[in-house]
């Protein structure tokens, strides 16, 4: 963005609460002196101008200003106290970006411009002024509209179990960025690099002036302005502050099912024979909480998921080339159980003074791991280890986290956590056991059936008070009750989750009230290395439910609890749009047919078709709700196996996007038409100014920056199409693993523009390995000929098949192996090509 940003800014509050007196407009801001310039920053100090109005604190008397350059397209604004003791994310959770970027003409696209006096601060408060009716977007999690509301509109950042999804609160992650987008005039984004909880408001002044204003309980000033100038480029910008996402393996992106209610593991096993019996692929079996005895984690309940039996499980998936996923929560049972029993010797859990803090989740009284703690991740990897052994446990091909905003149903102040467990009958009762077998799966072990069978020092922590300069947060605050309120839809701070006047373990001493919000991805991140730990070689797919900027980097995410409505499913869409491409966490999706309450025929095969273009695709479901697996109706099962075969020829496209937005940020954005209602077979959809051709028909489509109408839309089917310039390698045929997928070969589809000119890209690797050999293959297709080229470092075993160019523009030519489909308009020549090297294709 060229032009300028100027900040009005609010003073840090320090020190003991004084008594709330004032409004903060009235307060004085502070006055920049004393400005060192060098090449490509500044320093500044601040001092306050005028007397304190410590509306919400103590004001600090003097901030230091620092601006700096880091590369033509990004700025960095910091703003924090001068001996930098106030909590500041520490670097172990989001490291900084390099700051010696480039500066290519020393001419950056972005300006910071001030006014000494005042530096306009104003308590904790942060205002910048926008143009009017801007289109702004990010600033989740949400399940608000993609573009954000711009009058009367607080969002609201600190993790929550948030059930149902509600909208217009607070829900499970935060990523404190946006992207203003104003068209031609470019688009840019601002990252407030903060993890304390915060409204940010967006309203229009008296006057009529639009704002978007930060209000943080906490934590520095910490800005990141990223130039664009198109929304791609700030994707790309965000990505370098807070890290690249991680690269997952080929088979993540095959159809996972999941359900919470699976009783016994007959019950799995029966859920995976029928979709093989009803040829519905299926990739990945997933298990919840059920598997546990009385929901602890790192155990297995004896009766109903005995070890034996899960092995045979997991040996049978694996045998198929399917793969095995469970759910870990963080909160362990405080009862006599090795995982409790190891951390409790480890002292790795969070204390209130000397005493073990609890709180009461699924299991009953628990205790939480403290992520600070340095010895943690060795007790985590440790209860990996053991419980996910491949020779003697249940030997997991990804990981499912939850529970980790973190979530504590006991309400604040949870004074007596056993009390509230036995209330609520937490542990629940277990189902039954059954005593008839289900009837035989073929394909299963003989023995496969139920049997009944018999029910079955921590370390004092001395915390030290931080020294200067740790930036862990200021002394004598007030942690579970901040002079302002945060809209937190679950009310105080503290509430349903774990006290926020915790202090962490560790050098530092964090508080929790600080970082809350980054529990979810210090566990993410934990996991994530515990799992490469018992697989050192291969990808670990992480699926977690509360996020932090820069969770990309290790795990995907999943959506939460929506529900099976029409308009959860609408909001799935602009959900993953802005985790894909805004918040750099790609791996993600939508608990497809909906989480809570029951679904219906026509909702859950529409989703299935729409959650086949989420590039996390599972069918999760509620416990007590109607089963929703994709064979339970004829046309959920039909439209499931046309999408997944539409999104199997597809898979390698979509791989291939994925990985170019793991190198370098660029989103990885799939365009979305969808039947959005009930009883709906029909659609207006904007298409941009240029030519598509329907997926299905091969018919044209002349975009016109307008929305088309789009009919007949069967249950079954989702409107697909491919914008014209595009080659897209698909495989095939489609296959029920893909294992067996990646077995076909390739047939390349040219979709030309206007100009007869398209171009496209093919990613491949083995598919699973962290350090593996890879080709990048590029397509020009121009007039006729098509030219393949590109680095070749994997040895691919299948060969390019045929190439198929769509409707063209000028009138079909017989040429010789081209074969004319007169339905579609479209031309195809067999080949037989390998993908070891460079290529040319009259066709
Ligand atoms: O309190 O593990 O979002 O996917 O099925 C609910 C049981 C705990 C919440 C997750 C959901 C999961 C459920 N969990």
């Amino acid at each position: 963005m060229r032009g300028s940003l100027l900040l009005l800014l609010a003073p840090l509050v320090g020190a003991a609460l004084l008594e709330t007196r004032g409004s903060p407009d009235d307060c004085p801001g502070y006055k920049v002196v004393n400005v060192r310039e060098k090449d490509h920053s500044f320093e500044a100090d601040l001092t306050i101008a005028g007397d304190h109005c410590d509306v919400y604190g103590t004001d600090l008397e003097n901030l230091k200003l620092f601006v700096e350059y880091q590369t033509d397209d990004r700025l960095h604004v910091l703003i924090s106290d001068l001996e930098e003791d106030v909590y500041q994310v520490p670097t172990s959770v989001l490291r900084r970006p390099d700051a010696n970027g480039d500066h290519h003409d020393n001419k950056p696209n972005i300006r910071f411009d001030y006014e000494e006096e005042p530096f306009s601060f104003r308590y904790l408060r942060l205002r910048t002024w926008l143009p009017a009716d801007p289109y702004l977007y990010g600033l989740g999690e949400h399940t608000d509209s993609l573009r954000l509301p711009n009058k009367n509109y607080t969002r609201t950042l600190w993790s929550r179990d948030a059930y149902g999804i509600p909208e217009n609160t607070n829900l499970y992650g935060n990523h404190p960025i946006y992207v203003d987008h104003r068209g031609d005039d470019g688009t840019h984004g601002v990252f407030f690099l903060n993890s304390n909880g915060m409204d940010i408001k967006i309203d229009q002044a008296d006057d009529g002036r639009q704002y978007l204003e930060y209000n943080t309980i906490g934590g520095v000033l910490d800005f990141y302005f990223l130039a664009g100038p198109t929304p791609k480029e700030v994707a790309k910008q965000y990505s370098e502050v807070v890290g690249l996402p991680a690269m997952q393996a080929y088979w993540t992106f095959g159809y996972h099912n999941c359900r919470y209610g699976y009783q016994d593991v007959y019950d799995v096993a029966e859920v995976v024979y029928n979709y093989s019996r009803a040829h519905i692929p299926l990739e990945t079996m997933w298990t919840d909480i059920d598997y546990m005895d009385r929901r602890r984690v790192f155990t297995l309940d004896p009766e109903r998921f005995p070890l034996e039996k899960m092995r045979e499980l997991v040996d049978h998936l694996h045998k198929h080339d399917q793969h095995y996923i469970v759910m870990v929560d963080p909160a362990v049972s405080d009862s006599d159980n090795g995982a409790a029993n190891r951390g409790k010797e480890q002292g790795i859990f969070l204390t209130r003074g000397e005493e073990l803090y609890q709180g009461a989740v699924w299991p009953g009284v628990t205790v939480y791991p403290d992520w600070f703690n340095p010895g943690t991740q060795e007790w985590w990897d440790n209860e990996f280890a053991r419980f996910f052994d491949p020779a003697k446990g249940v030997d997991i091909d990804g990981l499912w986290i939850d529970m980790n905003e973190a979530a504590n149903f006991c309400p604040w102040p949870c004074k007596d956590p056993a009390a509230y467990a036995e209330e609520n009958d937490l542990p629940p009762a277990a189902p039954a056991v059954r005593d008839s077998s289900p009837r035989p799966l073929p394909g299963f072990p003989s023995d496969f059936q139920p049997k009944k069978s018999p029910t079955v020092k921590r370390s004092a922590s001395g915390k030290t008070r931080r020294a200067k300069g740790t930036k862990a947060g200021l002394p004598d605050r007030n942690l579970l009750s901040p002079p302002y309120q945060i809209a937190n839809a679950a009310g105080s701070l503290s509430n349903k989750t774990i006290d926020t006047d915790l202090v962490h373990e560790g050098g530092d001493s964090f508080v929790e009230y600080d970082t809350h919000n980054l529990y979810g991805t210090m566990m993410s991140s934990a996991s994530r290395q515990a799992m490469v730990l018992r697989r050192p070689d291969v990808r670990p797919l992480v699926i977690t439910r509360s996020t932090f900027a820069g969770a990309g980097a290790h795990v995907g995410h999943w959506l939460g609890d929506n529900l099976s409505q029409w308009d959860k499913y609408r909001v799935s869409i602009s959900q993953m749009l802005a985790f894909a491409s805004i918040f750099q966490i790609p791996m993600v999706g939508s608990d497809v047919c909906g989480f809570g309450g029951n679904t219906t025929e026509e909702l859950c095969a529409r989703w299935a078709t729409l959650g086949a273009f989420n590039p996390f695709y599972r069918n999760h479901n509620e416990l007590g709700a109607i089963p929703q697996e994709f064979y339970r109706w004829p046309t959920v099962a039909n439209a499931a196996r046309k999408a997944i075969e539409t999104r199997y020829r597809l898979l390698d496209y979509l791989y291939t996007a994925f990985h170019r937005q793991t190198q370098t940020g660029e989103p990885f954005l799939q365009p979305l038409l969808p039947v959005q209602d009930v009883g709906q077979t029909s659609v207006d959809a904007y298409f941009p100014n240029d030519v598509f051709y329907d997926w299905n028909s091969g018919a044209v489509i002349h975009g016109q920056g307008a929305t088309v109408h789009l009919d007949n839309i069967d249950v079954t089917e989702i409107p697909i199409h491919i914008r014209g310039g595009s080659v897209i390698p698909l495989r095939s045929k489609s296959a029920m693993t893909t294992a067996e997928l990646r077995r076909r070969g390739f047939e390349i589809l040219v979709a030309p523009n206007q100009s007869g000119y398209a171009s496209g890209s093919l990613y491949l690797d083995d598919g699973e390995s962290l350090d593996t050999a890879s080709s990048l293959i590029e397509f020009e297709y121009n007039r006729g000929h098509l030219t393949i080229r590109g680095q070749f470092g994997y040895r691919a075993n299948v060969v390019i098949e045929s190439v198929t160019v769509l409707r063209q523009s000028r009138p079909w030519k017989a040429k010789r192996g081209v074969e004319f489909d007169a339905a579609k308009h479209s031309i195809t020549k067999k080949v037989d090509i390998d993908l070891s090297g460079p290529a040319e294709i009259d066709i």
